[in-house]
């Protein structure tokens, strides 16, 4: 045992010896900075040191679960397996301890109890369990994500007599079943891991099972040739394709998309994942599998296809597969023989989803039909993840506030790193960062660097305190319930919701982003002088404060894309070449669902025959009728271009939408799309009966130049005294031809719609003389009383926003019910961007609900995927 440390002034003090701990106390000295670790257990290892039950593993490949910042290390440690044990990893972990000579520095056998920061001294006061008191300018929880054992909250746990065991404590010298009767509960990784072991030692074996878990084989064996090769040609390269990877691991993410390619094309692919043993490969599969339930059912079922091709009692097979979740969205595991184990006649699976346990008793555990006898119980039932070990330590920051007081409603923190109100304290993984969704050992080493950077930057600047701003760390917490929020996560019980934690808050904890985006937005943090972090001490007081990330993720995506693409901008091209471009870009992108029918035809146009697309629901009609304009600055897009979106409305709004191919600019300028517009409006009233339509509810949609041709469709309708227009929605509609709004300034570049090409339109439209009449800009109108109710859907990185919001506000102000749905993150192609920009799903669904409710129809009979994802997450 370490001798006491008694009471010292440090620079830092670290919490935990794991990898995390024991890299930053090497970091820190290397600077020159004075500090300690704190460990409750008698040596390093961490999560490696606590989790010694049979067969614990990693599960990301060694070759990448493992140290980078050390280039001999890397050269000098051979793994002897592909998925090294838990005995190898700590021996790697003691051997680096030894190398690095860091077990001095490290308390073991000591616990902290609580931290309380002294704002006067600017010092953390550190108390052990030993009576220690260390004064210290940082301190850093290394504690691990999953190290706080979660207390099993089963009746009667602690009444057993026979021998009881905690996979996440296990006992040192192990544990010799053979000949007992052994019951294991719980089928997370841990219990995957080590059931097959205990089984073939037991004399009986009986699972307890809750959930079933998509697990697969690992293949482990000697480490992979291909990835040693890859490692050996240039290790720091290969690092750094881990640094900029989705998960810390490196690999190419696939833009494919589930339903691009031919069912015996995606088995294929979910086959070679399967045989990988690669536990990112099967979710890496497809673009789409994290976020569309339906792409993700074609693995769940590929998955269960191999449960009941292994498991050969065809009851167990049903029970053993799992159908609650969707695939990914519990951390799913990689096994050795786990279903096979199935088979042996010493083994039997309780499905407690049928036979709940009551209790457990002295001798065993009594389900709701029996009664079962045991000699031991083994429980794996995991973690208090991700928090649990961060609040059980009494920590107080200014004003006394505590840590558990400050996240009773979830974790709060700025990057996963900070949280507001504890200065000069640091999460290394802490919640709100890649985590536990990424290769943690890579995560690991990207805090501990920033973190060190950062003090070595106050170092430099004089500066005594630091803590992120109130602004930012809501920036922060948005930014990552918005990331997950596209994905399925969130309709999970995982511990990554906190949701196998009775009373825990359901939240998100971890961020989804990736780990190459998470460390690009570090980096950007500290390259705009540590946005969002507040600074103070005798070099001065500084505070960059802002909010980071602003952009939904999936635009952001999108916009990486685009840029990737290094095409010219739109308005340096002709005509004939900017509208090929955008026909080209719409190819590939997914085609928006299915409807009941769809059918081309000709209307009369203002000036001659137009073109135009009706989509008709599957349900029963008449129905009432959407006219629809298409988006493209007058002068793009056509009945294609806008093709998915009005399937979406179409099936939304239970409505008949009706797309017009209205004349272009330049071929045809103004007042001709406004004019086409309204004519086209006449004509769909009038021919209602012959679309199987119902004229006397009849609504328009119009997205940007759309919008435009829809409102100023109103306007004239409205003078004509017909037709009767049940509502409008304008979706980031152009309503002016001023170009001296803010939006126009700050969203002038960067987010594909420019400035400059909104110039290039205009003046492809209409003359400067022409632009101020209310056919071009309705905002001008003298009057906008009458009009019908209307929608204005704008976005916050749009050109167009304020002119947008101007016109919802002079409709308002005109007696007309208006309302304005402003979209946050989205920008003016977020909208129309079905199934491509997921962000956007709540506006979409909006717009179907307010067509619906414009057109008298009654609440959505198919509520949307987004609006029963939010009504069973967070919000
Ligand atoms: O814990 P878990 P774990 N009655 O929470 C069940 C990492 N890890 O220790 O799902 C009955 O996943 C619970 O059921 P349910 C990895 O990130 C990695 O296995 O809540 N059952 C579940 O089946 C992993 O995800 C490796 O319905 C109860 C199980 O216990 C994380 O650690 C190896 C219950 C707990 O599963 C945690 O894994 C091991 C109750 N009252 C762990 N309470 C590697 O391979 C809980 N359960 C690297």
């Amino acid at each position: 045992m370490s001798p006491r440390i008694g009471d010292q002034d440090l620079d830092v003090v670290i919490v935990g010896a794991g990898f995390a701990g024991l890299y930053m106390l090497h970091r820190l000295r290397g600077l020159g900075f004075s500090a300690t670790v704190i460990e409750s257990a008698d040596d390093v290892g961490g999560t490696w040191y606590w989790n010694r039950y049979p067969g614990a593993r990693c599960d990301i490949e060694s070759v990448d679960y493992s140290y980078s910042f050390d280039p001999e290390l890397q050269t000098e440690w051979h793994w002897s397996e592909r998925y090294a044990t838990q005995p190898e990893i700590l021996r790697y972990l003691g051997h680096v301890a030894d190398k690095h000579d860091l077990r001095r520095d490290i308390r073991f056998s000591t616990r902290v109890e609580s931290a309380t920061w002294d704002g006067d001294a600017r010092r953390w006061s550190v108390r052990t369990d030993r009576g220690d008191q260390l004064r210290c300018r940082f301190y850093v929880m290394a504690s691990g994500c999953l190290s706080l054992p979660k207390t099993p909250d089963i009746a009667g746990v602690d009444r057993f007599r026979g021998e009881t065991y905690y996979t996440n404590r296990w006992p040192h010298a192990g544990v010799a079943f053979s000949g007992k009767r052994v019951a294991v509960i719980g089928t997370g990784s841990s219990g995957i891991q080590s059931i097959p072991i205990i089984a073939r030692q037991a004399a009986a074996l009986t699972v307890f099972q809750r959930t079933p878990n998509f697990s697969r084989p690992a293949f482990n064996g000697p480490v992979c040739a291909a990835k040693q090769t890859a490692f050996d040609a240039d290790p720091a390269a290969y690092r750094e394709a881990a640094r900029w990877s989705r998960a810390g691991v490196p690999a190419e993410p696939t833009m494919v998309r589930t339903f691009q390619v031919s069912e015996q094309e995606r088995l294929a692919k979910y086959e070679e994942a399967y045989a990988s043993g690669d536990l990112l490969a099967l979710s890496a599969t497809f673009a789409d599998i994290g976020a569309d339930p339906r792409a993700n059912e074609t693995v769940c079922e590929f998955m269960r296809g191999k449960i009941r091709s292994i498991v050969h009692d065809p009851a167990t097979a049903e029970a053993l597969s799992p159908k609650d979740h969707f695939y990914g969205t519990k951390r799913p595991c990689l096994d050795t023989d786990y279903f096979e184990t199935f088979n042996l006649p010493s083994v039997r699976l309780v499905d407690l989803r049928k036979d709940p346990i009551r209790t457990i008793t002295e001798t065993g555990i009594d389900t709701a039909s029996r009664s079962l006898a045991f000699d031991a119980i083994v429980f794996a039932t995991g973690f208090d993840a991700m928090t649990g070990a961060l609040v059980a330590v009494d920590i107080r920051g200014r004003d006394g506030l505590a840590l558990a007081r400050k996240w009773v409603d979830g974790a709060r923190t700025y990057l996963g790193l900070m949280t507001s109100g504890f200065p000069n304290f640091f999460t290394i993984t802490g919640p709100g960062s890649p985590s536990v969704l990424s290769n943690m050992v890579v995560s690991i080493e990207q805090h501990v660097d920033w973190v060190s950077a950062c003090l070595v930057h106050m170092r430099a600047a004089r500066l005594a305190e630091v803590e992120p701003t109130p602004l930012a760390e809501a920036g922060w917490v948005q930014h990552v319930n918005d990331c997950g929020d596209v994905t399925l996560f969130p309709r999970a019980n995982s511990w990554y919701m906190g949701a196998n934690v009775p009373g825990k808050p359901r939240v998100f904890l971890p961020y989804v982003g990736g780990v190459d985006r998470y460390r690009k937005t570090c980096d950007e943090v500290v390259s705009q002088g540590y946005l969002g972090f507040a600074f103070d001490g005798p070099g001065g007081v500084r505070c960059n404060d802002g909010v980071v990330n602003r952009l939904q993720v999936d635009v952001a995506t999108v916009l990486e894309v685009v840029a990737g693409r290094g095409l010219p901008p739109i308005e340096t091209m002709s005509v004939a070449d900017a509208r090929a471009l955008s026909v080209a870009m719409a190819t590939d992108r997914p085609p928006g669902p299915d409807v009941g029918d769809v059918a081309d035809g000709v209307l009369r146009g203002a000036a001659g025959p137009l073109a135009y697309r009706r989509y008709r629901p599957a349900s029963p009609g008449p129905h009432p009728i959407v006219v629809y304009f298409h988006g493209g600055g007058w002068v793009l897009g056509g009945l294609d271009s806008d093709d998915p979106f009005c399937r979406h409305l179409c099936l939304q709004a239970d409505a008949i939408v009706v797309s017009v191919d209205y004349r272009h600019a330049p071929e045809a300028r103004f007042p001709a799309a406004a004019d086409d517009g309204f004519a086209a409006l006449r004509w769909i009233a009038a021919n209602a009966d012959a679309l199987g339509g119902d004229a006397s509810r009849l609504a328009v949609c119009g997205w940007s130049a759309g919008g435009n041709v829809a409102t100023v469709a109103c306007q004239m309708a409205r003078d004509a005294g017909g037709p009767a227009i049940a509502g409008q929605v304008l979706i980031t509609p152009v309503t002016d031809c001023d170009f001296t709004r803010e939006s126009y300034v700050a969203n002038a570049d960067g987010y594909v719609l420019t400035t400059a090409l909104m110039r290039w339109f205009w003046d492809q439209y209409a003359d400067p003389a022409d632009r101020r009449h209310p056919k071009a800009s309705p905002l001008r109108a003298r009057d906008l009383s009458g009009l019908p109710p209307a929608l204005v859907v704008t976005c916050e990185f749009d050109p167009l926003r304020d002119e947008g919001a101007a016109y919802a506000e002079a409709l308002a102000a005109s007696g007309v019910e208006a309302q304005h749905l402003p979209c946050r993150g989205q920008i003016h192609t977020s909208v129309p961007a079905v199934d491509v920009i997921l962000s956007a799903a709540g506006a979409r669904d909006e717009v179907g609900a307010t067509l619906r409710r414009f057109l008298g129809a009654s609440t959505p009979a198919a509520a949307s995927e987004t609006r029963a994802t939010l009504a069973a997450g967070r919000r």
